[in-house]
C-alpha cells in the first residue's frame, strides 16, 4: 500500500511571510521520508511559527510558549516509534524556552529542532527577540537588542549539540537538504532557518538576507568543532548556511536503553499493583 502523502491547510499568515517555504519544504522532505504521517509529531510552542504544526496532516503537540523542547523529548522517549520534529520560533526557542535549549541539547534526545528565526516577536507585533540586531542609529523604530545578541549556533556548539546547521527560506533546495539531513541524524538537531517577518521586520527582510547568505564550501570540514564555532561566529556581510558541525555521538537512548528497546514505553504493561504501591510510597 502507498504511504498517505503529508498534505497542508490553509494559513492565517501574512501574504509574504517566510513561514510559507518552511511550511512547503519541510511537507516537500516528508513526503520523501518513509516514515507515514500517524508516525509523526510536529511540536511547537506559540507563535507564528509554532502554527506551522497546525498545518501539516500529522500528529501536532502544541506546548506553551518556550516549553517545546521537554514536550518534545517527553514524547520521542515515550514511544521511540515516532519521528518528533520541532517548528517554533525564535523568540520560543531561545528566549522563554533559553534554559531548555541548553539542557535539551545535552541531554541529545533523537528530535530534530526547526528554528525559524525572523529575529523578532512576529506574533505579538514586532519587539526584540534574543536574535534581534544590536540597536544603532539605522535601528531607531525598529525591534533591536540594547543588550548582546543571542548567538544560537555558537551557544548551541558550546552547549555539546551533535548537529548545528542554518538555512534560509529564500532557498528551498538547500533548506530541503538540511532539514533531511536534519531529521535523519540521530540525537538532537537544530535547524536555525532565516525568514523574513514581512509586516514587523524592515530589517533583516527577504533582500537583506538574500544579499548576505553564502552556504558553506567543500573545504569546510563539519567535523572540526574549532572550525564549526569560527562559522557560527560569522553573521554580518556574510551569513554562512548549511551544515556547520554534524558529530556521531550516543544519544540518550544509547545511554537508557531500558527506555527504549522493542516495547515503546506506551505499550509497556504496568500492573496496577506496581501503581498502588506507587502511590501508597507517597503516603
Ligand atoms: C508563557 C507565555 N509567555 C509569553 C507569551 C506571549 N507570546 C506569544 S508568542 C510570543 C513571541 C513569539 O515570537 P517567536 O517565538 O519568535 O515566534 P514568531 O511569532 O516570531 O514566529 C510571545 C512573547 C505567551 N503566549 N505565553
Ligand atoms: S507577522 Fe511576520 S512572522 Fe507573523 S505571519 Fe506576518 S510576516 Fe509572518
Ligand atoms: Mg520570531
Amino acid at each position: 500500500m502507498n504511504k498517505p502523502a503529508f498534505t497542508t491547510y490553509d494559513t492565517a499568515w501574512c501574504p509574504g511571510c517566510g513561514n510559507f517555504a518552511i511550511l512547503e519544504t519541510l511537507t516537500g522532505v516528508l513526503n520523501q521520508l518513509a516514515t507515514p504521517p500517524h508516525q509523526v509529531v510536529l511540536v511547537g510552542g506559540i507563535g507564528q511559527a509554532a502554527k506551522t504544526n497546525q498545518y501539516i496532516t500529522a500528529n501536532g503537540f502544541s506546548g506553551l510558549h518556550g516549553r517545546s523542547l521537554p514536550a518534545a523529548a517527553a514524547i520521542k522517549i515515550a514511544n521511540n516509534d515516532l519521528t518528533v520534529i520541532v517548528n517554533t520560533g525564535d523568540g520560543d526557542s531561545y528566549g522563554e524556552g533559553g534554559n531548555h535549549f541548553l539542557h535539551n541539547i545535552r541531554r541529545n534526545v533523537d528530535i530534530t529542532h526547526f528554528v525559524h528565526d525572523n529575529q523578532i516577536y512576529g506574533l505579538t507585533k514586532g519587539q526584540p527577540s534574543p536574535t534581534s540586531d544590536p540597536c544603532d542609529p539605522l535601528h531607531k523604530a525598529a525591534a533591536c537588542n540594547m543588550g548582546a545578541t543571542f548567538n544560537p549556533l555558537l551557544v548551541a556548539l558550546a552547549a555539546g549539540a551533535t548537529f548545528v546547521a542554518r538555512s534560509f527560506s529564500g532557498d528551498k533546495k538547500h533548506l530541503a537538504d538540511m532539514m533531511a539531513a536534519a531529521i535523519k541524524h540521530p540525537g538532537y538537531a537544530l535547524v536555525d532557518i532565516l525568514q523574513p517577518c514581512v509586516s514587523f521586520n524592515k530589517i533583516n527582510t527577504f533582500a537583506y538576507y538574500k544579499q548576505r547568505v553564502k552556504p558553506l564550501d567543500d573545504r569546510h570540514d563539519p567535523t572540526n568543532k574549532l572550525a564549526a564555532i569560527e562559522k557560527a561566529m560569522e553573521f554580518g556581510d556574510t551569513i554562512p548556511i548549511g551544515i556547520l558541525y554534524q558529530q556521531a555521538t550516543p544519544t540518550y537512548a544509547d545511554k537508557r536503553p531500558e527506555l527504549f528497546d522493542n516495547i515503546p514505553l506506551v505499550d509497556k504493561h504496568v500492573p496496577q499493583s506496581a501503581i498502588e504501591t506507587l502511590i501508597k510510597s507517597y503516603i
